[in-house]
């Protein structure tokens, strides 16, 4: 909430000022504020089996397999990929359930997350 305070103007063709006994308007202004949204990446690695990060993208970001296939073969060719944007407790649970699915099955697939 921001709050405008105007007082009244003084010039030379009106040195008293508005006659107002001196009131003072205010008005409030509120701002609507979007909540922060935070992308989720994932990142490629020589070792993580490509059906493996299918899976997990098909699993935890509710893909198509033709989706999870495509965003599967972009980490691995340029590295890291958004694989998703949610509000900052979504994005940390999907962080933690790829982190925690990936070291269950021994594999080193690395999951993070960066504010929008
Ligand atoms: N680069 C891995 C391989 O050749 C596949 C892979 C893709 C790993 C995406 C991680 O996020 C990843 N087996």
């Amino acid at each position: 909430m921001i709050q405008m305070t105007s007082a009244p103007q003084m010039t030379d063709r009106d040195p008293d000022g508005p006659a107002n006994d001196g009131a003072v308007v205010t008005k409030t202004r509120t701002k609507t504020q979007r909540p922060p949204m935070y992308k989720v990446l994932l990142l490629n690695d020589d070792y993580t089996p490509m059906e493996f990060v299918v899976h997990v993208l098909e699993r935890f970001f509710g893909m198509s397999h033709a989706m999870a296939f495509d965003i599967m073969l972009t980490v691995h060719k340029k590295g890291v990929a958004v694989v998703g944007v949610f509000s900052y407790e979504v994005a940390e649970t999907k962080v933690a359930q790829v982190m925690d699915f990936s070291r269950r099955h021994q594999h080193p697939l690395q999951c993070t997350l960066e504010k929008e």
